[in-house]
């Protein structure tokens, strides 16, 4: 008899306006869609009757929601500046409603002002679909040169800035577009774009921040919530760092299973957990992915499965979920022990997948294609099979 924790499959559902379906994520083999109010302003509650509204429309095609991505934190919070108190009241509201609702994990991240960055949303892979990557002298270049930060020169070394230089030096204006369009896409889910001042000004307010106080900041919002999701039964997952190191002269808190451990142990709850992204953890070499699955795993609330391919240079892009750098077998045989430890399912989501076959003539999230993920997702079921099999 095969265990009878196998992950929870979902794929991440954009709402009414995704381009893919619900029917196309059951079509692909998912029990559930992971998904967020995204028209609710960030810091705004959200209400028993919205939450109600989209669960209803996600149980018409036989699918289920159990997990939010993402609840977001406003940034008011991240700075403790202005109205932050009363944002927290207002997430604590949000997470009773959720609860009511029944769902039961809740992501979010920390990361200052944008979530992932990249320079190239349609880089070319050999077989002619399309890949999310970053190029780190075509990023320094666009910090330098297009955005012109004050300052951020200093962000960077000598050899960095030449080659940033003779980068943005041979760069066609076609590229040049391409890259500001790229690095400036915001959240994804919103249609939220930023203007080079808004963006600075918003960096600006960084100033006195550094990945200390940010830190301390984020405990201090854990403190607030996350007695009031272990009342509630509800989980918190915290998403990395995406990519996992300092960019736009902004800190970064949740990059190494150091920030793990740290999170963690300052609160230690069954609340308190993560959200195990592969691809964002994987672009460090420095992390042990399937060993921080191993020691962090009581604290896993929800999976990320993709692959990242880093170079000397720095530059990684989204290889296939089973190539790559991420040894995809090690981490979901350990996602399986810790299963099977914990008597649970742990719900995950193919994250991204490359835009190819038909989906190369549709326009949807960038990452967020269905033919690419169903292939992700396909691959890593098998995986997950002969992995549970061989364990009999
Ligand atoms: C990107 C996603 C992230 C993630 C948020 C969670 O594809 O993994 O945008 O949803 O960081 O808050």
């Amino acid at each position: 008899m095969t265990n009878e924790y196998f992950m929870e499959q979902t794929m991440r559902w954009f709402g009414p306006n995704d381009p893919v379906s619900l029917w196309d994520i059951r079509q692909a083999g998912c029990t559930g869609v992971v998904t967020a109010l995204h028209h609710i302003a960030v810091g705004e509650v959200w209400t028993v009757e919205e939450i109600n509204k989209r669960k209803a429309q996600i149980e018409t095609a036989g699918l289920t929601w159990t997990v939010i991505e993402s609840l977001p934190v406003h940034e008011d919070i991240k700075k403790q500046k202005n109205n932050f108190l009363h944002w927290i009241e207002n997430y604590k509201e949000s997470l009773r409603n959720i609860a009511a609702c029944g769902l039961k994990v809740v992501t979010y991240n920390f990361m200052p002002i944008l979530d992932w960055m990249r320079t190239n949303l349609a880089f070319e892979m050999p077989d002619k679909s399309l890949a999310l990557r970053f190029e780190k002298s075509a990023f320094i270049a666009f910090d330098i040169f297009i955005l012109q930060r004050p300052n951020a020169s200093s962000d960077y070394t000598q050899d960095e800035m030449e080659k940033a230089t003779h980068r943005f030096s041979v760069m066609s204006e076609n590229e040049k577009e391409n890259l500001l369009h790229s690095v400036l896409q915001g959240l994804p889910g919103s249609e939220e774009k930023f203007t080079f001042s808004e963006i600075l000004d918003a960096i600006n307010n960084y100033k006195d921040i550094d990945a200390i106080k940010l830190k301390h900041h984020l405990n201090y919002f854990l403190k607030e919530i996350l007695p009031v999701a272990e009342n509630l039964g509800l989980k918190m997952a915290i998403h990395p760092d995406d990519p996992p190191f300092p960019i736009l002269g902004l800190p970064r808190i949740m990059s190494t299973e150091q920030d793990v451990k740290d999170i963690i142990q300052n609160y230690p709850s069954p609340a308190n957990g993560l959200c195990f992204c592969t691809g964002s953890f994987g672009v460090r070499a420095d992390n042990d992915l399937s060993g921080m699955v191993k020691r962090w795993g009581k604290h896993i609330h929800f999976i990320h499965l993709r692959s990242t391919k880093r170079d000397d240079e720095g530059n990684f892009f989204e290889a296939d979920h089973l190539t790559g750098d991420i040894d995809m077998y090690s981490v979901v045989k350990e996602i399986v022990h810790v299963m099977k430890d914990r008597k649970i399912s742990i719900p995950m989501r193919p994250d991204h997948g490359h835009q190819m076959l038909d989906d190369l003539n549709k326009k949807t999230y960038p990452g967020y294609s269905a033919i690419g993920r169903l292939r992700g997702l396909a691959e890593l079921r098998g995986l997950e099979l002969g992995i549970q099999r061989s364990l009999q």
